[in-house]
């Protein structure tokens, strides 16, 4: 029955176990260690001869509950949930990644991934080349005898470029190389990497996993060839754990996942077409848009643009700062995937660890302002919206007069 499960049906009851009390909805395990009847059954859990939780760090009952959920949601053997998006993305890197190997990443990521990976790697002697990955050949003329891993987001943090997960799967496979996507910005109701021959894929399920940002989460899927060392070198050893109380609480938010994306991804293609037609707006990022390069993949790699979006204004630096104060709905914050609509300004926030060549090379211009779109009426946040941009809007009808 569960591999038949739709994703809308999964979200909710995937890796459920019956408790024998009969409750509807999983207990908390809140406990950091569990207890043995005698030595031997300890021993035999140690050495992996019986099943059975041992303590908290390397393996708790609620935790394993929503690894269970997003192994089946993502289809792999298993999954290895951390404490935050950068636990996970850190545990795949430092887990699977020796001294001497090289990886192959895109230019554009998160923040904090690409101080990881610019700063922290080359510390433990892994060797990083950023490479556009719009260009399959850049990623291909890249590879060199040492190279172990490429790694993406698509669409990428925070200017929503996509990119052909197929292509890179089959250039991964051809050079035995592990493919790793991050799949924060999608989550497995609008987009699943392994049907298109990824390896590995996390998430930040601080983002719309939980939905209700009040959790900092991270979660590997993975296959039996990688889940092994995911579990012994990176959660075990270096520790990253998840609590099982935020397990919980993804649990429960991830009930409401399909039902969000789809709310998410209505609303923002209304708010990108609303600031595509606006004639303060100069740019608007979003894959569901005509003339994204990325629409050509909604409807076979992705089912839908996702909730996120990003603007250039025809306006200084000075003027866009003073839109971005001026919105009420729209909360000034990171992070994103939440109920509350969000405003950010990535060059100064979310991607401020860039330097300004690499922030020039990742495409992320100084004046690109990123929305999250949250779950309220589009009509508040078209109003909220039209209001920010109306002094910008005056200021352009002055100049025309
Ligand atoms: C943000 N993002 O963009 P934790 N992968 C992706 C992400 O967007 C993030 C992480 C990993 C933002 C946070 C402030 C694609 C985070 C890292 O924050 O460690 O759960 O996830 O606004």
């Amino acid at each position: 029955m569960a591999s038949k499960m739709h994703p809308e049906t999964a979200v909710i009851h995937a890796g459920h176990l019956q408790e024998p009390q009969g409750a509807l909805v999983s207990p908390l395990y809140q406990s950091a260690t569990f207890v043995f009847d005698r030595v031997e059954t300890g021993s035999a859990r140690f050495a992996g001869e019986q099943a059975g939780p041992i303590y908290t760090r390397l393996g708790n009952p609620t935790v394993a509950e929503f690894e269970r959920r997003m192994a089946e949601l993502e289809g792999y053997d298993g999954a290895v949930a951390f404490a935050s998006g950068m636990a996970a993305v850190s545990a795949v890197l430092l887990g699977l990644l020796d001294q001497g190997d090289h990886l192959i990443c895109n230019t554009c990521l998160y923040g904090c991934t690409h101080s990881l990976v610019s700063e922290q790697l080359p510390r433990f002697g892994i060797e990083v080349t950023a490479v556009d990955f719009a260009d399959i050949e850049a990623i291909r003329a890249a590879i060199r005898p040492n190279t172990r891993m490429l790694l993406l987001e698509t669409p990428v943090n925070p200017h929503l470029a996509v990119y052909d997960l197929a292509a890179v799967a089959t250039l991964a496979r051809a050079h035995q190389l592990i493919s790793v996507v991050d799949n924060t910005f999608m989550t497995p109701l609008l987009q699943q990497p392994k049907t298109q021959g990824i390896d590995i894929v996390l998430h930040s399920a601080t983002k719309y996993l939980n939905g209700h940002g009040d959790v900092i989460a991270g979660v590997v899927c993975a296959d039996q060839v990688h889940l092994e060392l995911l579990r012994s070198r990176s959660l075990k050893d270096i520790g990253g754990v998840l609590s099982p109380h935020d397990a919980w609480l993804i649990l429960r938010g991830m009930k409401t996942l399909a039902l969000r994306m789809e709310r998410h991804s209505v609303s923002a293609q209304v708010v990108a077409e609303f600031l595509q037609r606006h004639p303060a707006v100069t740019r608007v990022y979003y894959p569901g848009l005509d003339g994204h390069p990325g629409k050509a993949l909604i409807g076979t790699q992705m089912r839908a643009g996702g909730g996120v979006l990003a603007l250039e204004l025809k306006a200084d630096f000075e003027q866009a700062v003073a839109f971005v104060n001026r919105l009420s709905l729209f909360k000034i914050a990171v992070s994103l995937g939440d109920a509350e609509s969000l405003v950010q300004h990535p060059a100064s926030m979310t991607h401020a660890t860039y330097d300004s060549d690499d922030r020039a090379r990742a495409g992320i211009a100084d004046t690109l302002i990123r929305l999250s779109i949250g779950l309220e009426h589009c009509d508040d946040l078209l109003a909220d919206l039209t209001q920010g941009l109306a002094p910008l809007t005056a200021g352009l009808a002055q100049e025309v007069s």
